[in-house]
């Protein structure tokens, strides 16, 4: 697979990082760009945690937890009981080595570096190959309305295990968020942009919810590609479906598709949704099936395979000029 130019993908959690390594494998070397969520962010213990960055990082690194797909394999939590002992939160479970991660980061941070140095500094350890980038260095919160009042997003997510019913989303900062020279930059030179399998409304939402990238990125100029995290009417892991249902979104494919609409010209989901293709039709979405599931790294690559076959498909049907 060689797309004519880089391939940006914009990614939240662990659906998204699945897919990064996916197009990791089936591009060359440094032709990815994973733009990925930051407003999961959170301070804990001191610490700058980024737990979408660090999924995505861990994976790509080869390093994550292959049962929970955030996290470290294989990691230990001494130093959190320990924390726990002394008093302080243990709900957010941070692996020992993990913790390591954010000590340094949050280390970089205080002495003047920007998250997307921070990060690169931290993939460039770790091995990683693919550029990682925020989607800003600006910071931007998720809050998550729901009946129990508005949560902070891992108070939501992680705390309450997304027990509460979502009757609204924002995105502190997000008004005011700056797009990154890097992030900028990689969205003006990308030949394909991929909208990987992640929440639409808390992983890809707030990078849509910066302006200077969802002007960017409204280049219909080149192919770009959704794909599904909804299979057969329920997400694999998160709570994508509930909050969809609950914010008046199809629980289905063709609802992610119609709330990407605005950015893509092309739709990938699950063969089992195959009966979905004429609905797609009739909205006028060029959309195609494939196996989506993602359980190990051929998995992985086959779809990104799909994808990048999809985007060359309709890169080649534009006319020319
Ligand atoms: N997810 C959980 O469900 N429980 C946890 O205790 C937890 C800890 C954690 C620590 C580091 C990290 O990078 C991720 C972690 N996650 C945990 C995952 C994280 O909350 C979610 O993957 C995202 O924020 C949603 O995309």
């Amino acid at each position: 697979m060689n797309p004519s130019a880089p391939v940006v993908a914009l990614a939240g959690g662990v659906g998204g990082a699945k897919l990064a390594v996916g197009l990791a494998e089936a591009l060359p070397p440094g032709a990815l760009t994973v733009i990925v969520n930051t407003a999961d962010d959170l301070t804990l213990h001191g610490l700058h945690i980024s737990p979408d960055l660090d999924t995505v990082m861990y994976n790509l690194a080869g390093l994550s937890d292959p049962a929970q797909g955030w996290g470290i394999k294989g990691d230990t939590t001494g130093a959190l009981d320990l924390l726990g002992r002394y008093g302080g939160p243990t709900w957010f479970r941070l692996g020992d080595k993990d913790m390591a991660t954010h000590i340094r980061r949050t280390q970089r941070l205080s002495e003047g570096a920007r998250l997307t140095e921070a990060t690169a500094e931290l993939c460039g350890a770790l091995g990683v190959r693919s550029r990682v980038l925020p989607m800003t260095d600006s910071p931007v919160a998720t809050r998550v309305q729901t009946p129990e009042g508005e949560l902070e997003f891992q108070d939501y997510f992680v705390a309450r295990g997304t027990r509460p019913r979502v009757t609204g989303v924002r995105f502190q900062g997000a008004e005011t968020a700056k797009a990154t020279p890097e992030a900028a930059e990689a969205i003006d030179s990308a030949g394909t942009i991929v909208y990987c399998p992640s929440n639409p409304i808390v992983s890809l939402g707030p990078i849509l919810a910066i302006g200077e990238i969802e002007e960017r990125l409204r280049r219909p100029e080149i192919p770009r590609i959704g794909v599904s995290p909804i299979i057969g009417g329920s997400a694999l892991r998160g709570p994508a479906a509930d909050m969809m249902k609950s914010l008046g979104h199809e629980v289905s494919a063709l609802g992610v598709a119609e709330i990407l609409r605005d950015y893509i010209d092309g739709f990938v989901f699950d063969d089992e949704d195959a009966p979905l293709l004429p609905a797609f039709g009739e909205r006028g979405i060029a959309a195609r099936t494939a196996p989506s599931v993602m359980t190990d790294t051929p998995s992985k690559k086959r779809l990104a395979i799909e994808v990048l076959g999809f985007a060359e498909e309709i890169r080649n049907q534009a006319p020319a000029g």
